[in-house]
């Protein structure tokens, strides 16, 4: 009897420890992609671009409307690959656009990029998700020569967003370390607007909405995608609403 219920245990704690090994091998894909994206924006922030030109969150907003025109510009570019029209990218899909970009990608890469992109775990990349991947493949597969793979993503203007993006992220990392913690948010939003502080519990929530895996950290990727809908643009946003 006590073997019995041992071997339950055992069995048990087999399970769980093969659930979390899976669940680390499904993490390390963003884990190095998080890791490339981190090193990128501190580099970034060390060079000449890294000049910020927002000055205030208000500023940020402002050109909130811009962000969405532009981000809504790649719809059709979108469309383009999603060859059967079903509304998400898989990976077949996927293939032929880096094919098309130019991009020589590992299948190991390959997967990183989905996996990274398609955070709502529905094996394939919605509209949202997709100017995600665009942003990561411009920031790091893209060398800032290449302006023809760029053309291929859709409008000059795309550059200028993704760039004004990174703009934003720079702002709100203070101590330039590549991501965002919740002291930094919490100083950077009272910074921004010194005479009306942000209660401690909005800038809580607003971080919290940011920190999906809610591991405390605000990657350069879970910014991105709270951008995005802050900026109101939805995975399944409608195709006729483009004009
Ligand atoms: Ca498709
Ligand atoms: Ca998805
Ligand atoms: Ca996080």
């Amino acid at each position: 009897m006590g073997t019995y219920r041992h071997f339950l245990s055992l069995k048990a704690l087999s399970n769980k420890v093969r659930d979390t090994v899976c669940s680390c091998g499904s993490q390390n894909k963003y884990k190095r992609m998080d890791a490339k994206l981190e090193k990128k924006m501190v580099e970034v922030k060390k060079s000449a671009r890294g000049n910020v030109s927002f000055k205030s969150i208000d500023s940020i907003i402002l050109r909130f409307p811009q962000f969405r025109k532009g981000l809504k510009n790649i719809k059709s570019v979108f469309q383009h690959y999603d060859e059967d029209s079903n509304g998400t990218i898989d990976r077949e899909e996927l293939k032929k656009c880096l094919e098309e970009f130019q991009l020589h990608l590992k299948e190991e890469e390959i997967e990183d990029l989905f996996h990274s992109c398609d955070i709502d775990g529905s094996e394939g990349i919605q509209f949202n998700e997709f100017i995600v991947l665009l942003c990561l493949i411009y920031l790091l597969m893209v060398p800032s020569s290449s302006s023809e793979t760029i053309s291929k993503m859709g409008s000059p203007e795309l550059k200028a967003t993704f760039d004004a993006i990174v703009e934003v992220f720079l702002f709100l990392d203070k101590n330039g370390d590549g991501k965002l913690k919740k002291k930094d948010m919490i100083k950077a939003l009272n910074e921004s607007s010194p005479w009306e502080k942000s209660p401690a519990h909005i800038t809580r929530s607003r971080f919290n909405e940011m920190d999906w895996d809610r591991n405390g950290t605000v990657t350069f990727r879970e910014f991105l995608f709270a951008l995005i809908s802050w900026v109101g643009i939805e995975a399944d946003e409608e195709t006729n609403d483009m004009e």
